[in-house]
Formats: structure tokens, sequence, C-alpha cells
């Protein structure tokens, strides 16, 4: 029989484990040791410290809803199932900027704090276009925070108007864009970029657009698509050249990572990663990013039981109500095909863990600590683990 190759923990691991025990920073390559090296159960332990440090058991949530403009695109990312080309655009939607602020009136009187504004890209789409767009939002209803767009859109409108990206971010800031969502970012790496998302901006020009607006004084999200091509090498890469923007502008709120769902898209040959897999990719990232505030499960994306889960593996955020209002991961063969749930339906899904939901709104300004709230018809949340009443 094979001995085993080390009796009690691996130094490596061991090293890096005391490293981040005292907050000391682990390189690129320790993170190229730990996806290939690390379970789960140390992964889980490690990045679950970091967490506990960082917000103890609170965790996150807001009351938002998405508006996808179009599901028509110019480009054809391989991993897209949501999108249609132009050629059969009569299969898609392309709503004008009457009913897109139709839609945001639709919500006047419900207490969301956010709309997130992303979809493909269209030539009718253009600069102008979201300038009004998010002036009327903004008259509509100016408590509304309007995170809108990637640098993907933002590169191709500021190219076809022949403007520099200062000017771009700066007229979209005057026009009441507050935050810029993460998505977009895929792999940066250009040997798998160019297979995924060939055309759309590169990994140096969505940094680039992110470094802009952080220098305008704004707040931004960052994701990482991961579990299709890449290697691990590519993660590591991209973590690191988010983190590495981090330390320059520190206008990084959250990470997401993205789980590749394969779908009806040009990627459905590829297998899912395991759900151990999505769970040691929550906890590295948690483990390296050590100046990003924020890990944010998706659970639209990855479901309402793995979110539950990836709060014990360094997340500390879930996003928030959705209201039934994207299709991006239902048509890629997501679990949640209508995802929606109401705010008590969250307080309790994060309870049923033992841990603290709080309301944030889209900056991280704490609205309402739910720890203690008790609803009339508490009871076992639709088969959730209900956690023992320790005495
Ligand atoms: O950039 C598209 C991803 C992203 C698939 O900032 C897919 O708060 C997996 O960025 N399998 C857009 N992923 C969504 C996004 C996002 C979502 C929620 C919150 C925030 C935030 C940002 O969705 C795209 C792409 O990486 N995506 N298709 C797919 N088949
Ligand atoms: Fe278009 Fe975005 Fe889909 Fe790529 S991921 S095809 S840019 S909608």
């Amino acid at each position: 029989m094979q001995q085993p190759k080390f009796i009690g923990l691996d130094p490596e691991l061991l090293r890096i484990k005391e490293n981040v025990d005292k907050g000391i920073r682990i390189s690129s390559e320790d993170c190229n040791y730990l996806y290939n090296n690390a379970s789960l159960g140390y992964l889980g332990t490690l990045a679950n410290g970091v967490r506990i440090k960082r917000h103890g058991n609170k965790t996150y949530f807001n009351r938002n809803f998405h508006i996808e403009p179009t599901n028509v695109c110019l480009y054809s990312c391989t991993f897209c199932s949501y999108s249609r080309l132009i050629k059969s655009r009569a299969e898609g939607w392309e709503y004008t900027s009457e009913e897109i602020l139709d839609i945001v009136k639709s919500y006047d009187g419900k207490p969301v704090t956010e709309v997130h504004i992303v979809g493909g890209v269209l030539p009718q789409y253009d600069v102008k276009f979201y300038q009004e767009l998010f002036q009327s939002i903004k008259k509509h209803r100016p408590d509304l925070h309007v995170k809108a767009l990637t640098p993907v859109e933002f590169h191709y409108i500021f190219k076809k108007d022949k403007m520099s990206y200062e000017l771009g971010m700066q007229l979209m800031k005057d026009a009441g864009l507050d935050s810029i969502p993460g998505g977009g970012a895929e792999i940066f790496a250009p040997e798998i970029r160019d297979q995924i998302a060939g055309g759309k901006c590169s990994g140096d020009q969505w940094l680039e657009i992110h470094r802009i607006w952080h220098n305008l004084g704004m707040r931004s999200n960052a994701t990482m698509l991961y579990g299709h091509i890449e290697s691990y090498e590519h993660r590591v890469d991209h973590l690191n050249q988010l983190r590495n923007l981090q330390d320059e502008t520190g206008g990084f709120q959250t990470f997401i990572p993205l789980k590749f769902r394969n779908k009806d898209n040009q990627l459905s040959h590829l297998n899912e990663v395991s759900i151990i897999e999505d769970l040691r990719n929550y906890a590295i990232s948690r483990i390296f990013l050590d100046n990003f505030d924020h890990i944010k499960a998706y659970w639209p994306m990855i479901g309402r039981d793995i979110a539950q889960l990836s709060l014990s593996y360094g997340v500390d955020d879930i996003d928030g109500t959705i209201d039934d209002t994207t299709k991006i991961y239902s048509m890629a063969g997501s679990e949640e095909q209508n995802p929606s749930l109401s705010t008590k339906d969250l307080v309790k899904l994060i309870k049923a863990v033992g841990k603290e939901p709080i309301e944030r709104d889209t900056l991280y300004n704490v609205l309402k600590d739910y720890s203690d709230e008790v609803f009339e018809d508490d009871e076992i949340f639709k088969g959730y683990v209900s956690l023992p009443v320790v005495n």
C-alpha cells in the first residue's frame, strides 16, 4: 500500500494556514497550491476563519430587481445561453427607454433599493440612450440606486462615439449611474478570453474601465466565470489582477464567483464542476482576496442550498430578492427557474444556517438587522435545516 505523503498536515498547507491566521497575505503560488492540493475541509476552516474575523455571522442581502433591456447581442460568447444573434433578433426582446422606465415605475411604492440593469450589446443602446435612461430613472425615483452596465457595453458605446473611457465614465456618473456590477470579467487571460468571449473588451480594458470609475470616487463589483475551459493558473491570474487593482484603488466592494452553467450554449458539451469545487472556489477567493470586503454567492445562479452552504466557506453576501427579473441563469440551466425570494424568505434562509441576516443597500450601509426578528408564521422553512436550539 502506498504510504501517505505526509503524516499530519502537508508542511506547505501548514505554512499557508499559519500565514492566513496571522493575516499575512498569501502569494499567487500559494493560491495555485491551494487549488491543486487543499481539501474542502481545510479550505472551509481557513475561509470561515477569515469571514468570521471580518463579519462574524453577519450575512448581507438587499432588495433589488433586474432589468435586462435586451437579449439580442452583437457578440456570441460561447458560454452564453441567454443571447440571440442579430440575425435571429425576432426571437428576443429589445426594450425602448420608455419600456425600461415603465418597469422601474412598476416598483413604485415597493421597498426596493436597487435596480440592476444589464443585457446584450446593440447599436441603438448608445451613450445618449443610457444618459437619458439614467437621468429619467433618477428623476422618477432619486432614492433608487442604479447599478448598471459593464465594461463590455462601456467599451462598445464609447468606441462607437469615438469617446475616451475617461469622458464616457464621467458622463455616465453625471447622468446618475451609481455603481457598476461585476459582469463581463469572465477570465482575463487572453488565451481563454479569446475562445469564450471573442470580440468583446479585453481583460485589460475591463480593468482599465473599473480603474477610471474608481478614480471618480465610485464603487463597483468584480466577477470570475469559472468551471469551463480555464485552468487553475488562469483563475489565479484573474484573482491576482483583481487584487492588484484593488490595492491601487480600493473601489471594489464584492467579488462574485460565477459557476459556468451548461444548458443550451456552445459549451454544453462541458460538464459543470462539482459542488465541492464551487465551495473550494468560494473559500480560496475569500482567502486570497484579502483586500475585498465581501464575497457574494449569487443564489439565482448557484441555487439556494449551495448559497446556504457557501456561508460557511467564506461567503458573507447572497445578493437580493431579485423578484424573478433575470433570465441569464434560468436559461443557462440553473436550479432557480423563476428566481424570486421575499425578504422574509431570504431572512429565513440565512437564519436556517445559523447566520445573522442584515439588509444592506448597494454600498453596504446597514438598513436593518433581522437577527432578532420573529415572523408570526415562523415554522421550519420549506424543508431547510432548522438549527437545534442550544440552551
Ligand atoms: O458576465 C453568462 C455570466 C455575467 C453564463 O455585480 C454565466 O452584483 C454562468 O455579472 N453560466 C453577468 N455564468 C451577471 C453578473 C452579475 C450577476 C449578479 C450580481 C452581480 C453584481 C453581477 O453572467 C456575465 C457572465 O460571466 N454568465 N452566462 C452561464 N452560462
Ligand atoms: Fe452578449 Fe453578454 Fe451574452 Fe456575451 S455574455 S453574448 S456580451 S449578452
